[in-house]
C-alpha cells in the first residue's frame, strides 16, 4: 500500500526528477474560533502564487451540530508553510497525501444481450431480470435477488439517496441514473474516465430497466461526488472536500450512505475528522478494507465511525486479497468476479458492463443493502445503529468473529414486499 502514497511510484516515467523542487501539499487546519476559513485562507497564501509555489486548492468550512471542520489545503514551500504554521489562528499542519483506489483487480468486458422482452410490472419488480443479472451472482447471494415461478425478482426502488465518493460515474450509462454530481478531483470534470467509480456505482444503483444488469439498490438516488483523478488516486484534501459537501448536503438531498471504496495506509486526524462530521450528519460512510491481504489497518476504513467491508468469494470464504480483521472490519460482501457497469465510452478496465474484483467493489453491496435496509425502515438512527442491523442480519460465515465482526451482509429482510421476514425484526414489526 505504501507504494500507493506516492505519485511518483505509480507513474512510470514521471517527469519529477527534472522539475525544479515542488512546493509541497499541505492540509491546513483552523481552530474552531475563525469564523470565516476562506478569508483566512486567502490572506495567509496571499502572494504566495507569485513568488514560484503556492496555491489555495480546497477550502473547508463544514461544521454539523457543533462540531466543525475548517481549514484549507494548499501548495507551499516548506518555508511558505513554516509561516502559516506560526499563525495563532492555525490549529494543525499535515501533508496533503495520495489516497488511492485498492489495487484493482481487472477483469474483462462482458459481451451480452442487452434487451430483454418482458417489461417489469407495474410494481416496478422484474419477472425474468435485466439480461445480465444471471452472472451476477453476488446479488443472489446476499438475498437481492429471489426466484419465482416467473423467474427472478429484485427489491423495488429504493428511496434514500447514496453518493459514490470515487473516480466519477459515467452519467450517459444507459443502465445508471445519476441525480448530480460534484467534482472534487484534478480532473477537469466529474466524468469517469478510469472505470471504477462507474463498476461501483453499478453494484449499488444499477436500474431495473430491462437492460444490462442490476444493482442491490436499483434506483437509489446516486450522487457522483468525484475525489479522485482520472489515475485513480487524489489527495486527502479532495476526500476531504468530498465528505463535507456530503455532510452539507446530506439533509437537503437525503443522502444517506456514503460509498468509499478507496484507501491508504496513512492515518490523517483531518480526513478521520471529516468521516465524523459526516457520520454526525446522519450518512452511514461504508469504506472497502483494502486488497494487500493483511491485518494492517487501512483508512478511511479503520476509523471506528466508517463501516469497514471485507470482500468474499463465491464460496463465502475471504477472498484472499482481502484485508481482514475483526478488531476494525466490520462485514463482508461479495468481492471477486463481480459483473457491473463500466463507462460506455471504453476505459482500460473494460466497456459497457464488465468483471473486477476488490474490496472496491464489495463496500457498494453493503452500501445498497444500507440502503434498501432504510427504505424498508428495517435501518434507523445513525451509522452505528445501521452497521448493528446489517450485522444482526448478517450470515455466520468461516471468518465471522475473527476476520471480521459480523458475516456475509444479507438483505432478504429488507425488501419491501417481505417486511417480516427477519426473524429479529419484532421491534420493528409492532412500530
Ligand atoms: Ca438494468
Ligand atoms: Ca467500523
Amino acid at each position: 500500500m505504501l507504494s500507493a502514497l506516492t505519485a511518483a511510484a505509480v507513474v512510470p516515467g514521471s517527469a519529477q526528477a527534472a522539475e525544479p523542487a515542488p512546493a509541497e501539499r499541505w492540509i491546513v487546519q483552523l481552530k474552531d474560533t475563525v469564523t470565516d476559513p476562506g478569508k483566512v485562507a486567502e490572506e495567509q497564501t496571499q502572494g504566495q502564487a507569485s513568488d514560484g509555489g503556492s496555491r489555495l486548492r480546497h477550502v473547508f468550512d463544514a461544521t454539523v451540530d457543533g462540531a466543525a471542520l475548517k481549514g484549507y489545503a494548499l501548495e507551499a514551500t516548506a518555508d511558505q508553510i513554516e509561516a502559516i504554521r506560526a499563525d495563532p489562528q492555525v490549529a494543525s499542519v499535515e501533508p496533503d497525501q495520495l489516497v488511492s483506489l485498492p489495487e484493482p483487480v481487472a477483469g474483462s468486458s462482458v459481451q451480452a444481450p442487452r434487451q430483454r422482452t418482458d417489461k417489469p410490472d407495474g410494481g416496478g419488480v422484474a419477472y425474468k431480470g435485466d439480461p445480465l443479472l444471471a452472472g451476477q451472482w453476488g446479488l443472489f447471494r446476499i438475498g437481492a435477488v429471489a426466484g419465482s415461478d416467473h423467474g427472478f425478482r429484485v427489491p423495488a426502488a429504493a428511496r434514500v439517496g447514496v453518493a459514490v465518493l470515487d473516480t466519477g460515474v459515467d452519467a450517459g450509462h444507459p443502465d445508471l441514473r445519476v441525480a448530480g454530481n460534484a467534482n472534487f478531483s484534478t480532473s477537469a470534470g466529474a466524468d469517469d474516465f478510469h472505470g471504477h467509480g462507474t463498476h461501483v456505482a453499478g453494484i449499488v444503483q444499477a436500474l431495473n430497466n430491462g437492460i444490462g444488469g442490476e444493482g442491490t439498490a436499483p434506483g437509489s438516488r446516486l450522487w457522483n461526488v468525484k475525489v479522485l483523478g482520472d489515475s485513480g488516486s487524489g489527495l486527502f484534501s479532495d476526500l476531504i472536500a468530498g465528505l463535507n459537501w456530503v455532510a452539507q448536503n446530506a439533509k437537503a438531498k437525503n443522502i444517506r450512505v456514503a460509498n468509499l471504496s478507496l484507501g491508504t495506509s496513512v492515518d490523517s486526524p483531518l480526513v478521520h475528522q471529516a468521516v465524523r462530521l459526516a457520520t454526525q450528519a446522519g450518512v452511514a460512510v461504508v469504506a472497502s478494507a483494502g486488497n494487500a491481504g493483511t491485518t494492517a489497518l487501512n483508512y478511511p476504513a479503520a476509523y471506528p465511525e466508517a463501516i469497514s467491508v471485507a470482500a468474499t468469494t463465491v464460496f463465502d470464504q475471504r477472498a484472499p486479497f482481502s484485508n481482514y480483521g475483526a478488531s476494525w472490519v466490520d462485514i463482508a460482501a461479495p468481492g471477486t468476479d463481480i459483473l457491473s457497469t463500466l463507462p460506455t465510452r471504453g476505459t482500460a478496465l473494460g466497456e459497457d458492463h464488465g468483471l473486477l474484483s476488490g474490496t472496491s467493489m464489495a463496500a457498494p453491496f453493503v452500501t445498497g443493502s444500507a440502503a434498501l435496509c432504510l427504505t424498508s425502515g428495517h435501518c434507523q438512527g445513525n451509522a452505528r445503529d445501521i452497521l448493528r442491523t446489517l450485522g444482526r442480519d448478517a450470515r455466520s460465515i468461516a471468518g465471522t468473529g475473527s476476520d471480521y465482526r459480523y458475516g456475509l451482509v444479507q438483505v432478504g429482510c429488507y425488501w419491501q414486499t417481505a417486511p417480516k421476514c427477519s426473524p429479529r425484526s419484532a421491534e420493528h414489526d409492532a412500530a
